[in-house]
């Protein structure tokens, strides 16, 4: 019997975890290791369960949910995405890649399908790093390029420490995944950007993914009055974390390409109407699909901090969040993806990813490449996301016939 995606199964198991962490102004917010993270996560592994898989927990909090195939001693075929969220997130921003994952199981399980390859559906710890950088921290510490003892040991932005809230919601796992590196992973992304939208193209073939800097930037100055003190006598860390914001726009325009540059926190103190700020801190997350722009992007960025520092009299330090190479992903896979949407009939492109995923890091153990769907309006990190049904139904549909291919033939 042929397995069959059901759509309406999918749309609802999107809907009601986009209900836990639900905000009042109807964002998903489940910031990593907090508690909403953990109803998420309970969850996922509840539907993991129900679908017969064998659930494992490694020591990151990464959560694997485990389909044997008919030949256990041959590399998994694995699949997934994270559920933990930005602070306005939308529904689907990695819960869809995880949820298409158990929707492509539950189809096999429904047309009594086993296959060759044991089937592997995770979701990674702390993808999106905006309360402990660095992004894809649980899939970076699983491919082994993060040491278990420094993720667990990092302090999120509230000053709470990663290892402790990991034991706090019960997902400290006991022992690293017992499969041998997967065969491949395929992960499955709302594009987050807005080229599949524009071009009314279903299916994006995610064959590359930019390089990302993230850094946070400490001004410290002198607080004073905002009503006595001259403008000639200010060491103002306001205004320089301002001067920043604007610089990087100007780079980003002047650079062209793929450069974009973000400020997307900032921090002001005493943060009063009437005193000049003392102190400031801001985030700087900039990104380039070339290493040498990107590095170029930095220096210049480094120069511009030493020039404003003597200019405004005031001290800047700068702090690495998160630091990560453009990845190439594997063009075996990415041509079966195309070839599967080919064969369903959807129209489909090669892109890049704007955005970082767990799937980068994969690509570090094993062959790996994404299926993107539109985003509408290219929307993402906000409530408004969303994706057409008819589009999220084909890019299960789409990871269905890749992993199944996969798991039976290789890559
Ligand atoms: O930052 C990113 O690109 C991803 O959302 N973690
Ligand atoms: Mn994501
Ligand atoms: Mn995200």
């Amino acid at each position: 019997m042929t397995p069959v995606i059901q759509g309406e199964r999918l749309l609802e198991r999107l809907q009601t975890l986009a209900q836990i962490g639900r905000t009042d102004s109807g964002a998903c917010c489940r910031l990593a290791l907090t508690d909403e993270d953990r109803a998420g996560r309970d969850q996922v592994v509840a539907w993991m369960r129900e679908l017969g898989l064998q659930v494992h927990v490694d020591p990151i909090g990464n959560v694997f949910g485990i389909r044997a195939g008919r030949r256990p001693e041959l590399p998994p075929v694995m699949t997934g995405s994270h559920i933990d969220t930005v602070r306005s997130g939308g529904a689907y921003d990695g819960n869809y890649g995880v949820l298409s994952g158990l929707e492509v199981v539950a189809s096999l399980n429904e047309a009594g399908v086993e296959t060759e390859r044991t089937l592997v559906v995770a979701f990674f710890t702390d993808e999106e790093g905006a309360r402990f950088p660095p992004d894809m921290l649980g899939s970076l510490v699983f491919v082994g390029g993060m040491h278990l003892d420094d993720a667990l040991a990092t302090r999120g932005i509230d000053g709470a420490i990663l290892g402790d809230e990991l034991r706090r919601i019960g997902y400290a796992g006991s022992s690293p995944l017992p499969l041998p590196a997967p065969e491949a992973f395929v992960e499955l992304h709302i594009e987050q950007g807005p080229v599949l939208d524009a071009e009314g193209t279903t299916i994006g073939v995610v064959e590359n993914l930019q390089g990302i800097s993230w850094q946070e930037i400490t001004i410290t100055g002198q607080a004073n009055h905002a009503g006595t003190t001259p403008m000639s006598m200010r060491h103002d860390a306001g205004y320089a974390a301002a001067a920043i914001a604007c610089y990087l726009r100007e780079l980003a325009l002047e650079m062209g390409g793929t450069q974009v540059a973000t400020v997307g926190k900032t921090d002001l103190s005493p943060n009063l109407v009437n005193v000049v700020a003392g102190r400031a801190s801001l985030t700087v997350d900039l990104r380039n699909t070339d290493e040498s722009l990107l590095q170029q992007a930095e220096q210049r960025l480094a120069a511009y901090l030493q020039q404003l520092a003597e200019a405004e009299g005031v001290e800047i330090e700068s702090r690495r969040l998160a630091r990560f190479r453009p990845v190439t992903f594997s063009q075996q896979v990415a041509e079966k993806i195309g070839q599967k949407a080919e064969a369903l009939g959807y129209s489909h492109r090669r892109m890049t990813s704007g955005a970082g995923h767990d799937a980068q890091m994969l690509a570090r153990i094993c062959p790996t490449a994404m299926i993107f769907v539109p985003s509408v309006g290219g929307i993402s990190h906000n409530p408004a996301e969303y994706t057409e049904p008819a589009d999220l139904v084909a890019g299960a549909n789409v990871l269905l016939h890749t992993l199944l291919d996969l798991a039976n033939h290789g890559v």
